[in-house]
């Protein structure tokens, strides 16, 4: 039988705690067991699945590792859900990735409304057996839905091969081990949470402590106590733990020092705050940089300099390199160009996107929008060649969207969405708008509540400014870059 090599290597450690949740822990004979029954009940009678996409909602925890597990062990393909997710949201993943079955626990049961499609709750005591398909490698195992620069969300489909060579480049380069414990309180519909935390704890044996979201009351106290070797967050969540841990010396300022390993991602950590938790902690943050398409692509190094402001080196296995606007390969220090990618961690294609999906990619080098540098040795990230992309708090927003959706409200008659800088979120979300006439003057609170059922709650705007006209280029293109500074001089509502 062909197992998957992350099911065969848990057979390993079957007596090991792989979840600690709710006041319960789960050995990774617990997660063998339940994802069997899982994949048993998804078969109901059949061979395989053959790559039929299987949607799932479950916060952090055991039900999400064995949801994920068993529709990979029947043979489909996972597409997280949001917890978050709004029913039009919902709406666009479901259509796009062709869901017939979502699979979700009695707790989230009532947050789902799936339409015409089946709601499949998992009950705890739920059992069934049968004998499991062969997953090849090459088999397509998720979907990821990504913003960019398209107004509707893309849906990223990652090989089980892909998924594999993302894991073993993290657990090489920062040296997981099965005595590694790890907080996991990240969403679980991004590659963060999936990939570098659970998916590299469990191939490695290690033990993870999951938190429906970050609470910061119920996991210090859990650091203070050494429950952890590892820590890996977004800069927002450095900001604010900068925040919480004031200026003295502290026992919870300590604990974070004797961390083996505290990684920050997803968004630019800023030098200064780099410095701050230094100084704060004595550790220095290993800064990375990854994408949903591709894993993580380059990283400070585990031993030696940790440099502020600087991303590092390429992983194993991923070849990075920069490109100038006109299509030439920048061997130089100091040139800067835009980050390309290949290994066989990147990703196979946008789901039934094969256009997009070729535009992306040039001779197998996967284009990553943003632009880097190398500078003595090490690449630092510079931005983002599309001003439509904004990444608040970790989460990659499409200005794009948020617009489509403001331009539903009836008081919006034109408007232009832009990311400002933030110092604890990196970037929050702006709206400048042309109001309709006859329409009565619009707020930002009655806009964030018109709009709460429409976009998750990160995709809100943060500030709203009024304005007659939108300011735009010779070619009639609103200058987003404009918009932005309109903020910085004018009031906001
Ligand atoms: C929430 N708020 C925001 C906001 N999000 N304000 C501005 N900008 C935002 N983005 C507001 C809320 O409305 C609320 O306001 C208040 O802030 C507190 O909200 P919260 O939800 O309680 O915040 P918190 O739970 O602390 O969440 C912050 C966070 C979360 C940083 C923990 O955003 C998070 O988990 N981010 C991680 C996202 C992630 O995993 N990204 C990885 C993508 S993969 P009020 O008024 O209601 O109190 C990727 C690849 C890679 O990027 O390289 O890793
Ligand atoms: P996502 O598409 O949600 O996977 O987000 C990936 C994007 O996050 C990248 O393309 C970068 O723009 C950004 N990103 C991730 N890590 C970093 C980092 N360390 N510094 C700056 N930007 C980052």
């Amino acid at each position: 039988m062909v197992e998957l090599p992350l099911i065969a290597r848990a057979r390993a450690h079957e007596e090991r705690i792989a979840i600690h949740a709710d006041g319960r822990s789960y050995c990774y004979a617990d997660l063998l067991r339940r994802s069997e029954t899982i994949a048993a009940v998804l078969l109901d009678g059949r061979a395989d699945l053959r790559e039929e996409r299987v949607a799932f909602m479950a916060p952090p925890g055991f039900d999400y590792a064995a949801l994920q597990w068993g529709i990979w062990r029947a043979g489909g393909i996972a597409v997280p859900l949001s917890t978050q997710v709004t029913a039009r949201e919902l709406d666009h993943v479901l259509g796009d990735s062709d869901i017939k079955l979502i699979l979700t626990t009695p707790a989230y049961a009532s947050k789902l409304d799936p339409g015409p499609r089946r709601l499949l709750v998992i009950e705890e005591g739920t059992r069934a057996e049968c004998s499991l398909p062969d997953i090849a490698a090459t088999r397509r195992a998720m979907i990821l839905y990504t913003s960019g620069t398209t107004s509707k969300p893309k849906g990223v489909v990652s090989t089980h091969a892909n998924l594999q060579a993302q894991i073993e480049a993290l657990v090489n380069a920062w040296e997981w081990s099965a005595e590694d414990r790890i907080p996991l309180f990240l969403p679980l519909h991004h590659i963060h949470g999936i990939i570098n935390v659970l998916g590299c704890a469990l191939w490695s044996g290690a033990m993870i402590e999951a938190f429906p979201r970050f609470d910061a009351e119920l996991i210090l106290p859990r650091v203070k106590a050494d429950a952890y070797t590892l820590f890996m967050a977004v800069p927002t969540i450095y900001a604010k733990l900068v925040d919480l841990l004031g200026d003295g010396a502290s026992d919870l300022a300590a604990a974070f020092g004797r961390m083996r390993l505290m990684v920050s991602g997803s968004a630019a950590l800023p030098a200064g705050l780099h410095r701050r938790w230094h100084d704060l902690t004595g550790q220095h943050l290993l800064e990375r940089y990854g994408m949903t398409e591709t894993g993580m692509i380059l990283s400070n190094p585990l031993q030696g300099e940790r440099r502020p402001g600087a991303v590092g080196q390429p992983l194993p296995g991923v070849e990075v390199r920069l490109r100038s606007e006109s299509g030439e390969t920048l061997h130089g220090e100091h040139e800067p160009g835009e980050i390309q990618v290949r290994g066989p961690a990147v990703f196979s294609e946008y789901w039934q996107l094969p256009e997009i999906t070729a535009a992306s990619f040039e001779d197998g080098w996967f284009h990553t929008g943003d632009m880097g540098v190398m500078e003595d040795g090490y690449y630092r990230i510079l931005g983002r060649l599309s001003v439509d992309i904004i990444k608040s708090g970790g989460y990659k927003l499409s200005a794009l969207e948020i617009e489509a959706a403001l331009l539903d409200h009836p008081a919006i008659r034109e408007c232009a969405v832009v990311g400002l800088e933030d110092a604890t979120w990196g970037e929050t979300v702006a709206v400048a708008a042309v109001p309709e006439a006859s329409a009565p003057p619009l707020v930002l609170t009655e806009l964030q509540h018109w709009a709460k059922d429409r976009l998750s709650p990160y995709k809100l705007p943060r500030h709203l400014m009024l304005v007659e006209q939108l300011p735009r280029n010779a070619m009639g293109k609103v200058a987003k870059r404009e918009v932005a500074t309109l903020f910085t001089d004018g009031p906001c509502a």
